[in-house]
């Protein structure tokens, strides 16, 4: 994956929308146990990160990332942000963060059914275990928030969900325990937040460290349209997919004849038209305006 040079900073590693760095020797931050994250303009659908990207969307998903960090710190939940004083080239985009010990699982909840929780739902009346009310459908709001965790897969490599009884095997029942607790105290803060805002945070994933003195703190980028299902609250009508708030645009017209392609081909998607781009870029500073009440400026 193309990464930018940075200076002070070595490039790590690559995800589909994110480039991870490490302090070079010899720069300021050079033995200081910080990571430098960085979130691209890139966007991906159907595992496909598509071209062009979506100008401002490494800033808007960084800003609405660091407006809940600072929302979910004054509720007592500490985060890995130690800057965000980073190189010109990624400003706004780019934060410093703590490195941590990370949590090897991903700390999923829902609390609507949809996706691969609605398949499982479909096979066994279960989502990664956990008995649901029979009669619940694409869409339905679930009787509680539920924590539904997954395995961190290497790069290309799909997370599987995996039952809570697995996780205390893979993490100990303690940890288990302590992220499960942490991860639900998150999500029923932001859910609630998000629906003041006509948001329904439909499901979201977080990933959790440990620090120095065995702390669990929230790490990577949270509570965005990259790492939850964002559902215009307006819209919401259980029984059928609901639309996404971000990539809805990108989806419907990369699987539309007007797009020519074949999303079940080996072939790389075709080139994003300006409009569909334009159309989704709004969506991002929409999620951003409607859940901070301020106005992103690119
Ligand atoms: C991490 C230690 O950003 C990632 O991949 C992009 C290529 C995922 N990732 C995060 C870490 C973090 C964070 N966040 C942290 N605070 N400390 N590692 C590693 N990979």
């Amino acid at each position: 994956m193309t990464a930018a040079a940075l200076p002070g900073w070595q490039h790590l590693s690559s995800g589909k929308v994110r480039d991870l760095y490490a302090p070079e020797a010899g720069s300021v931050w050079d033995g200081q146990d910080v990571l430098l994250m960085v979130a691209t303009d890139r966007i991906s659908a159907y595992d496909h990160v598509l071209s062009p990207g979506i100008p401002g969307k490494g800033v808007i998903l960084t800003q609405l990332s660091l407006w809940w960090f600072e929302q979910l710190s004054a509720e007592g939940i500490g985060n890995h942000v130690v800057s965000t004083e980073v190189p010109e080239e990624v400003a706004g985009r780019g934060v410093v963060v703590r490195a941590l010990e990370m949590v090897q699982a991903e700390a999923i909840v829902r609390g609507y059914l949809t996706g691969s929780g609605l398949a499982e739902y479909r096979e066994s009346g279960t989502v990664t275990g956990i008995e649901l009310p029979a009669g619940l459908t694409d869409g339905s709001a679930l009787p509680e928030p539920i924590f539904t965790p997954s395995t961190k897969a290497e790069q290309g490599d799909h997370d599987e969900n995996i039952s809570f009884e697995q996780l205390k095997l893979n993490l100990g029942a303690d940890l288990a325990h302590r992220l499960r607790d942490a991860a639900l105290r998150v999500y029923a803060l932001a859910e609630e937040r998000a629906r003041a805002a006509g948001i329904i945070l439909a499901d979201t994933k977080f990933e959790f460290g440990l620090d120095a003195q065995g702390a669990l703190v929230l790490a990577d980028e949270v509570l965005t349209p990259d790492s939850s299902r964002f559902w215009p609250a307006e819209e919401w009508s259980p029984g059928k997919p609901q639309p996404s708030f971000d990539k809805q645009f990108v989806r419907n017209w990369l699987t539309s004849s007007a797009s020519g392609w074949d999303r079940n081909s080996d072939a790389a998607p075709p080139q994003l038209p300006a409009d569909i781009v334009a159309a989704t870029q709004e969506r991002y500073l929409d999620a951003y305006r409607r859940l901070t009440g301020a106005e992103l400026t690119l």
